[in-house]
């Protein structure tokens, strides 16, 4: 297995609800890992029934011939294969079924080559089962004291494996709200066993290295980052395009890995594996632009196509500002915003303002000229797991530069600016949009005063 220059565990975790990716997906996946010096992948897709919600089902003979063939892809490109298994959702801590059930299900794993294991207690209820109280008293000590025994049933069958652990809270502010769980993981776990961590937030914009050492104290050991910068699960209308940021480079030191867990749709991801690639091999410094203009430029050939009119690198960098990162957008995307925010508070008199509404218009046509283009690229998963958020933005730069035409026509007639195509009561709709319009969360994340 190659080890990155730095010695830390790194790679990706795919650990996202949603479609898990396929064997091609995650071939290409293993391609970029190598080439960016990584060595680990952890296969923890949240959606295989087998993994989470049926965790004692053993996989049947098609599904193990294909975890056996991911298995061995991921080897023959010099990484590690983690398997996790996410049993706590309703698992008897206490249970000797239950433990004989999760050491069956690993052994199966064992048996198709793989040798690394991962025990996930994220997303769960974070009190001791009822079956439980008797024998434990608490849900730590209850978590410790099954992966102690895992721990030690993998190590009288393999040599050295790399054994995982997410603890239930996983992040600063949840470790606040359950102030005991951490330190007696420090206490209870194997000091073996490595500990997942997600930063001060489950997505966390900035990771600052200081905050790290608090979480080292209380467990025992340097924390493994499960990064959760790029997901974009819990929003299905972000795709995070932008470059790996918010974390210093000291902070490798600080940590024993750093697992990245991207974007659903796969083909989404070459900016955030190849800009994380090189923070992780940085030597003395790291500018997240410039490793964002370098991805750039290296996913530009996957965007060919036989149209007249090609994607250009300008175009990928425009999309990549606009889907940037959770809690900010590229250089254009801002300077747009900008732009329109300035439009909408003080709209131009008639006749006035034609330098902005030319500039925005302009914007506006780039936006809907990229999906145009996009449209004619040879590579259609790639094109389709863009698709429906180009789609959406292209509509609304087609309405902005409407707007922006009206507002710079002589009005004629008094009346507002309408759009033929938006029609009331099915733009911006449906049940779940209705839904978030009933409770708006504040900037402090309370959802509306009668909440408090
Ligand atoms: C989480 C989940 C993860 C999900 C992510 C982003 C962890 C440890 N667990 O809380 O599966 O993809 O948030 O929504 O991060």
């Amino acid at each position: 297995m190659q080890t990155s220059s730095n010695g830390l565990i790194c790679g990706v975790v795919e650990g996202f609800y949603g479609r898990p990716w396929n064997a091609r997906q995650r071939h290409q996946l293993f391609g970029w890992l190598r080439s960016g010096r990584m060595n680990t992948y952890v296969y923890a897709p949240k959606a295989d029934l087998k993994h989470r919600n049926r965790w004692r089902e053993p996989y049947d003979e098609v599904e193990c011939a294909e975890l056996g063939a991911l298995v061995r892809d991921c080897h023959q490109h010099g990484l590690r294969f983690v398997f996790g298994l996410s049993p706590g959702l309703d698992i008897c801590f206490s249970s000797q079924p239950d433990f004989q059930a999760l050491v069956d299900k690993l052994g199966q794993l064992i048996g198709l080559g793989c040798r690394d294991f991962a025990l996930l207690f994220d997303d769960i209820p974070s009190d001791l089962p009822r079956s439980d109280v008797a024998a434990f008293g608490s849900l730590a000590e209850a978590h410790c004291d099954l992966a102690n025994r895992v721990a030690q049933s993998l190590r009288a069958q393999l040599a050295d494996p790399l054994i995982l652990f997410c603890p239930t809270p996983y992040c600063g502010r949840m470790a606040i709200l359950n102030p005991d769980y951490l330190p007696e993981v420090g206490r209870l776990l194997d000091s073996r066993i490595q500990v997942f961590w997600t930063g001060p937030e489950i997505v966390s914009g900035t990771i600052p290295s200081g905050s790290i050492e608090a979480v080292s104290a209380k467990i025992g050991r340097k924390p493994v980052l499960w990064d959760n910068l790029h997901a974009n699960d819990y929003d299905l209308r972000r795709l995070n395009l932008g470059p790996y940021s918010g974390r210093p480079l000291d902070l490798r030191g600080a940590v024993s890995g750093i697992l990245l867990n991207p974007n659903c749709q796969f083909e989404s991801n070459f900016v955030p594996v190849h800009t994380f690639s090189d923070y992780l091999n940085a030597e003395a410094e790291y500018d997240p632009r410039a490793a964002f203009r370098r991805a750039v430029t290296g996913w530009l050939p996957q965007f060919a196509s036989d149209g007249a009119s090609p994607v250009t690198e300008q175009d990928l960098e425009f999309m990549g500002d606009v889907f940037y990162l959770p809690y900010g957008f590229g250089d254009r995307a801002r300077d747009f915003l900008a732009l329109f925010r300035e439009l909408c508070r003080e709209v131009p008199e008639p006749g006035k303002g034609a330098e902005a509404l030319r500039r925005l218009a302009a914007e506006c046509s780039a936006l809907m000229g990229l999906f145009e283009k996009m449209c004619d690229i040879r590579n259609r998963d790639l094109l389709h797991a863009l698709y429906p958020l180009l789609w959406e933005l292209k509509e609304e730069a087609a309405l902005i530069r409407a707007c922006a035409a009206w507002l710079a026509s002589d009005r004629a007639g008094g009346v507002g600016f309408q759009s033929q195509e938006h029609l009331p009561h099915t733009y911006r709709g449906g049940f779940v949009a209705e839904l978030q319009r009933l409770l708006p969360m504040d900037s402090a994340g309370f959802f509306g005063d009668h909440t408090r």
